[in-house]
């Protein structure tokens, strides 16, 4: 190769020198020092620097695929995409000039990472994409279908997968491709809830009981109770309350959301009878927020919040149950921007004889626990029989307790029609407390997660959870519908597959 540059180099000079005749005194430039054919890993550049012999008064000039790209003797080559590449370098004097071409064939570059399993690996645009809007990702090979590749708003991949091995992924703009290697290493995770950041139920009859208040607990106490309660395998069940009451809790790694399927269930308590004419017989939805920690600081502080946009979180029309609540006049509107306020009570003594054994007469103070929301209603929380204890978190000291929201449609029919059997049917799909734990609908698909605008977002997976009692009801001396919550399970490290449903 080099004795053949160079045997052409001279013929090329040879000729010039024979044919160029304007300025018999003065020597035409002669190139040399640089290879006709070279390659190079793309995002890196190449410093092309020629030796030109009889350099002085000479002009230069460097095309790239026709295209002039420089006039000075260097030439840094920097190409934006992987291919090959002709670059001409001419030098003119008075006497002639030299031309030599070469050819440059740029690399894509292949990428290696390693990351532990439940755990998002973040990947930035190579560099060779000029818009990195226009960068896809996909997968190319997978040691597991229990996985999730994304792509953020920022145009980065976000990858995660639960099983250990080697996955591949393709970056390209539709031109050029990369190649990425992505090794997974096991680590040991628990499917349980690990750890509850923050328990603030509404008004109810289990609060103060599940968990159990005892004097002087501040709210950072009945935090570490109901982490007590719900951490692990073998978790208790904690009351949320009335309507608005929450629990946030997060899991030791990040629930993969695995396409077409259900990824985590929270437990309650719902069961349902098979004689009922709708599914459900004491369900009591919990709306499930959920959030994946972006920051990487193991809590829910700065990362954004999604909904999971369960079946009636914009409108119950669509679940088995809707037309026998509008026929028992329930109020079956969906409100999105839900706001109410409870007000401690005035009193915890009884002021009317309740029965057990009546269910006309379970009340002992009917105007309890007052509330107001924001669309101009208000109405009391009732005291009953069964439950002696305030119903008010004794650990709070403000008077007034607001909480904020979606309020569901209410699902609970007295068909009884004396107040003495309520169903509280289920709705479809999406929530907590809603089917029985060992229902496949109590499972969420991550994919339901929604942002603040309504739009879907697809998440890589998720490492919190908050759920909070979506309706607002009282049920006789059945008490008040009140989300309850027993853990929780990340469907796919305890070996569960559960496709999910389509929205509607
Ligand atoms: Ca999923
Ligand atoms: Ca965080
Ligand atoms: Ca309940
Ligand atoms: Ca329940």
């Amino acid at each position: 190769m080099k004795h053949g540059l160079f045997y052409a180099l001279l013929s090329l000079s040879a000729l010039f020198v024979a044919s160029c005749s304007k300025d018999a005194d003065v020597w035409p430039p002669v190139i040399s020092g640089i290879e006709n054919n070279m390659s190079m890993i793309e995002g890196s550049k190449l410093e092309l620097t020629p030796v030109v012999q009889n350099a002085d008064n000479a002009t230069f000039s460097w095309l790239v695929d026709g295209l002039e790209v420089s006039t000075a003797i260097k030439y840094t080559f920097a190409p934006s995409a992987p291919g090959t590449y002709v670059l001409t370098f001419t030098a003119t004097n008075s006497g002639g000039s030299d031309r030599v071409a070469l050819s440059v064939t740029v690399l894509s570059k292949t990428n290696s990472y390693e990351v532990p399993s439940n755990s998002i690996l973040s990947i930035d645009p190579s560099a060779v994409f000029g818009n990195k809007n226009t960068v896809e990702w996909t997968i190319t090979q997978s040691a597991s279908p229990l996985h999730r590749l994304s792509k953020n708003e920022e145009g980065k991949a976000l990858f995660i997968a639960a099983k250990e091995g080697l996955y591949t992924v393709s970056e390209s703009d539709g031109k050029s491709a990369v190649e990425i290697n992505i090794i997974v290493t096991q680590r040991q995770s628990s499917p349980y809830i690990a750890r509850v950041f923050d328990y603030l139920p509404a008004p109810g009859q289990y609060v103060n009981e599940l968990p159990k208040y005892s004097e002087g607990d501040t709210r950072d106490d009945m935090i570490g109770k109901a982490s007590e309660y719900l951490v692990g395998e073998d978790a208790l069940i904690i009351t949320l309350g009335g309507w608005g009451g929450y629990v946030t809790f997060g899991f030791d790694h990040t629930i993969v959301n695995v396409e077409g399927k259900r990824d985590f269930r929270v437990l309650g308590n719902a069961f349902a009878t098979a004689s009922s004419s709708s599914p459900g017989e004491s369900s009591e939805p919990g709306i499930v927020m959920v959030a994946y920690d972006k920051n990487k600081n193991g809590k829910p502080d700065a990362d954004e919040w999604y909904e999971i946009n369960g079946s009636g979180n914009f409108s119950a029309k669509n679940e088995t149950w809707y037309q026998m609540a509008v026929n028992n006049n329930n109020d079956v509107r969906t409100f999105r921007d839900y706001e109410m306020t409870y007000f401690r009570p005035s009193t915890e003594v009884q002021d009317e004889t309740g029965t057990v054994d009546n269910p006309n007469s379970f009340t002992t103070i009917s105007k309890y626990i007052r509330w107001t929301d924001n669309k101009g209603q208000e109405g009391y929380k009732i005291k009953n029989v069964y439950h002696a204890q305030s119903y008010y978190p004794a650990w709070v000291t403000d008077d007034a307790l607001t909480y904020s929201g979606i309020r569901l449609a209410d699902n609970s029919i007295d068909e009884g029609g004396i107040g003495n059997h309520y169903m509280l049917y289920a709705y479809r799909y999406g929530y907590a407390d809603n089917y029985s734990n060992t229902d496949d609908h109590s499972g969420i698909d991550i994919d339901w997660a929604i942002d603040k605008n309504g739009n879907r977002v697809v998440l890589p997976g998720i490492d919190f959870v908050k759920v909070y009692n979506g309706i607002n009801k009282e049920n006789g001396w059945q008490g008040e519908t009140s989300t309850e919550v027993g853990g929780a399970q990340d469907l796919h490290l305890l070996g569960k597959s559960i496709d999910t449903v389509g929205q509607q």
